[in-house]
């Protein structure tokens, strides 16, 4: 049975236009519950090891520069059917392709500024949240 839990992370881009509250109000009314989160600014190490799956991409270097750019907020979020439910909740990677209504057509400015991240897998959200939160930071139930 696909898992109940998800990672997210509100991109730089989102918090230098003012988007935040306005995605975490859409991911709520789409049935999401916020069980841990945290405002932070990545690091270097920090942005490029969370996209190491990426590094021998050709936008690699600008991912981590973007990423580092300004704060962010990983959280995990809670619903039935939670990784393929947001990733249908954010759309495809490049707004132009997105979706209407979804969070990446109505806030993303570009595929590589594109406001929001979700784990792909259960499998990655686990280490997703892990890599964001200790298991005490993250409210059971
Ligand atoms: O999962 P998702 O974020 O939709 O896309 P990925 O293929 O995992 O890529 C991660 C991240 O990298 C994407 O959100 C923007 C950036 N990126 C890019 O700048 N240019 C691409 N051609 C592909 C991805
Ligand atoms: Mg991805």
């Amino acid at each position: 049975m696909a898992g109940r839990r998800t990672l997210t992370i509100v991109k730089p881009d989102a918090f230098a236009n003012g988007k935040a509250g306005l995605i975490i109000a859409l991911l709520e009314k789409s049935g999401f519950v916020i069980k841990a989160s945290r405002v932070m600014h990545l690091t270097q190490a920090q942005a490029g090891e969370f996209y190491a799956v990426h590094k021998e991409r050709g936008f690699y270097p600008e991912l981590v520069e973007f990423m580092t750019s300004g704060p962010c907020m990983p959280l995990v979020l809670e619903r039935d059917d939670a990784v393929a439910t947001l990733r249908t909740v954010i759309g495809a990677t490049d707004p132009a392709e997105a979706a209407e209504g979804t969070v990446r057509k109505l806030y993303a400015e570009s595929k590589g500024r594109n406001a929001i991240h979700a784990s792909d897998s259960d499998e990655n959200a686990e280490r997703e949240a892990r890599f964001f939160f200790a298991e005490a930071d993250v409210l059971a139930g």
